[in-house]
């Protein structure tokens, strides 16, 4: 055997090996693929990655800078969706707050858990998603990640629907639609802000509790795997910034001042939420985890009238596609490279999603009806699921396949091609007999089956 010198060098002094020849190329050709991957765009993600869940509160379409709002500062959300994924097809499963949090816990359409609408403060106070429904922070738990939820739950009122009775270890924040950012009460005067499932008198505006409570559980939570679910209050309504005085009190008699300006606050308060995040993202960097760390922002439903979902038609509660399609950014240092996403996505992709990138594993009794994404998050080969999709709001009601949708409101059928009409402003269900009974054969199977669910909300 022929034996090849080489020199490698030592603290002080080059030492002298003797390496057999084979050994040699064999380390050469390591050393080769080394250099190979390292000038790849990213990485071989780590199997157990933390997980961070941002969920907006009727942020609209058009309200972040990186979505072409030309008033409002986002230049921390601008920052992750140049450096990763900005999806422009993404959708919430709801039309308002509770159903697309049901979906995105569930990894179901809304209407086949129950919550169908708003869980409301005021006549669904022993409402909640059914506790045998196996969420996501249960799949995580049980795959040993501390979880954690930070704001807002809106899935029942009751301690009985808390989300530490449901997979989360803690839980800080309000259980109703909304609370006053100063006072913390909702909007039907019941006081609501929670330290797990006791009520706590916690000073502070609430983006900023919420941001506070983040980091702290980022903070303790470090060195093991964590789900954070950071479900923020802004931008909704009351439209508070953090030296506002309260809207509540506690007293039905108590009537606060009129907001003067109530778009700049809205705003304002998406910029505060905007400072959180980047002290989110400051934080991973600091404990050297942003590597480790896919972060999702998305909102829970399209704009109000105070908002912005330009392009699109429609608001909040409406299923036009400003009712529900919303921005979403996935980002992780290092992983996803950056880019721009046309593919047709829920909030209940979401759940599917993660369980894949983390391993977790889904009881054989819980049928998704999400799909995972998790190819597109890595770059991978992706094939878009073959799927309609669908919304149901009250008697509202739509289905999209590929470009095509067909919705109904008040009674009134409409169709869509929204590769060429995305602002759905002229109707062409007559010109298109074919699409129109297709979709409306899957829109009326769909209801039918879902009908058969209790609502509950
Ligand atoms: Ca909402």
């Amino acid at each position: 055997m022929l034996n090849w010198e080489f020199k490698i060098p030592g603290i002080n002094t080059f030492k002298t090996m003797r390496v057999p020849k084979q050994r040699f190329l064999i380390a050469l050709q390591l050393v080769f693929l080394a250099a190979l991957s390292y000038g790849q765009a990213e990485r071989v993600p780590t199997q157990r990655p933390n997980i961070i869940v941002i969920l907006a509160d009727d942020l609209g379409y058009g309200d972040l800078a990186c979505y072409g709002n030309q008033i409002n500062q986002t230049p921390n959300l601008d920052k992750l969706a140049q450096g990763g994924i900005k999806f422009l097809d993404f959708h919430s499963n709801g039309v308002v707050c509770s159903p697309t949090r049901a979906a995105l816990l569930t990894g179901k359409y809304p209407q086949s858990t129950g919550i169908t609408g708003v869980i409301t403060a005021k006549s669904h106070r022993n409402v909640g998603l059914d506790t045998r429904e196996v969420l996501l922070s249960e799949i995580l738990k049980s795959n040993r990640y501390k979880t954690g939820i930070v704001g807002k739950w809106h899935l029942g009122y009751d301690t009985l629907y808390s989300p530490v009775k449901q997979g989360f270890d803690i839980f800080k924040g309000y259980t109703s639609g909304n609370v006053d950012y100063i006072s913390h009460y909702d909007q039907e005067n019941y006081f609501d802000w929670w330290l797990n499932t006791d009520k706590s008198d916690e000073k502070g505006y609430t983006t900023d509790l919420i941001t506070q409570h983040a980091l702290s559980f980022i903070d303790q939570n470090k060195d093991s795997p964590f789900f954070l679910y950071v479900a923020h209050e802004s931008p909704h309504a009351p439209y508070q910034v953090r030296e506002s005085k309260p809207e509540r009190n506690g007293s039905p008699d108590y009537k606060p001042e009129p907001v003067a300006n109530k778009k700049k606050v809205y705003g304002q308060m998406i910029g505060i939420m905007d400072e959180g995040i980047g002290r989110i993202m400051a934080a991973l960097d600091e404990h050297k985890i942003a590597e480790n760390t896919l972060v999702l922002f998305v909102s829970d439903n399209g704009a109000n009238e105070v908002g912005s979902n330009h392009p699109y038609r429609g608001h909040k509660g409406q299923v036009w596609e400003g009712g529900h399609r919303v921005p979403a950014i996935a980002y992780w240092k290092g992983v996803i490279p950056s880019q721009t996403s046309t593919e047709l996505l829920l909030t209940m992709d979401i759940y599917p999603t993660i369980a894949e990138l983390t391993g977790s594993k889904i009881p054989n009794s819980v049928c998704l009806e999400g799909r995972s994404f998790k190819n597109l998050l890595l770059n991978k080969q992706y094939k878009s699921p073959e799927r309609p999709v669908f919304w149901g709001f009250n008697n509202n009601a739509a289905v999209r396949k590929g470009t095509w949708k067909l919705l109904r409101e008040k009674n009134q059928y409409y169709l869509y091609d929204l590769s060429k009409d995305p602002g759905e402003v002229t109707n062409v269900m007559d010109g298109f007999p074919a699409q129109t009974k297709e979709l409306r054969q899957l829109l009326d199977t769909w209801e039918k089956a879902k009908s058969a669910i209790p609502a509950k909300s």
